[in-house]
């Protein structure tokens, strides 16, 4: 096996769930989640790494309140691994609401993560799903072709874009989100909260204009 040659920028552009579903008049609405679609489609030009994530959940996926009876959406219940948010059904495989945004234009994007895939187990992360063991190979991509940092952009800032940037550092990257390419969720306090704990954890906040 040839040793991983480090790339002339060692540094990838992760595009996290860019889909119609998080969009304004989807299923799981971020608001002004619609914004950042050309903001990330100027910026990704600028990465010639480029992975792009995708929600993709089966019909009967564990996370969407209709799967628990006398449930609704956003309300939490534990799960084996963890508390578990209940959403509304969203991002359901091979269904138009988990194509991406149709306005995304990232036509050099080499790879695309599903996650979210198995019925039992949630995964906000790109990296590891909700049972902290599973993981998707981004790591491996990412390791294989001599990746070092990762920045981030995408929906939703406190919950899939956070997880996965928080999974970068767990694998020894260095990670920076990009803020103003980004939109949240923001329930119960889940903004502040996933900035700290970003923060905490060492991943930085940037601006654009100097990703
Ligand atoms: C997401 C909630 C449920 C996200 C995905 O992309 O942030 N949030 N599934
Ligand atoms: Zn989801």
């Amino acid at each position: 096996m040839p040793p991983v040659e480090p790339p002339d920028d060692d540094t990838a552009l992760i595009v996290v769930d860019v889909q119609v579903g998080f969009l304004p008049g989807g299923s799981l609405p971020v608001p002004e989640g619609d914004d950042v679609v050309p903001i990330i489609n100027a910026l990704a030009r600028r990465y010639a790494t480029v992975v792009l994530t995708q929600d993709w959940h089966p019909p009967d996926h564990l996370s969407f309140a209709s799967a628990h009876p006398g449930r609704a959406p956003f309300e939490t219940i534990a799960q084996p691994y963890g508390p578990q948010v209940l959403w509304p059904d969203h991002c359901v495989m091979g269904t138009p609401d988990a194509a991406f945004a149709p306005g995304l234009d990232i036509p050099h994007a080499q790879a695309v993560i599903r996650k979210g895939c198995r019925r039992a187990v949630d995964s906000y992360s790109g990296f590891l799903e909700a049972d902290r063991t599973t993981r998707t190979g981004l790591d491996g991509y990412l390791a294989s072709r001599g990746i070092r940092t990762v920045h981030l952009c995408g929906l939703a800032t406190d919950f899939c874009v956070a997880w996965t940037a928080l999974d970068a550092r767990r694998f020894g990257l260095a990670a920076a989100v990009i803020e103003e390419a980004c939109r949240g969720i923001d329930l119960d306090g889940s903004l502040a909260r996933a900035w700290a704990e970003m923060e905490a954890a060492g991943v930085r906040r940037i601006a654009a204009a100097g990703a």
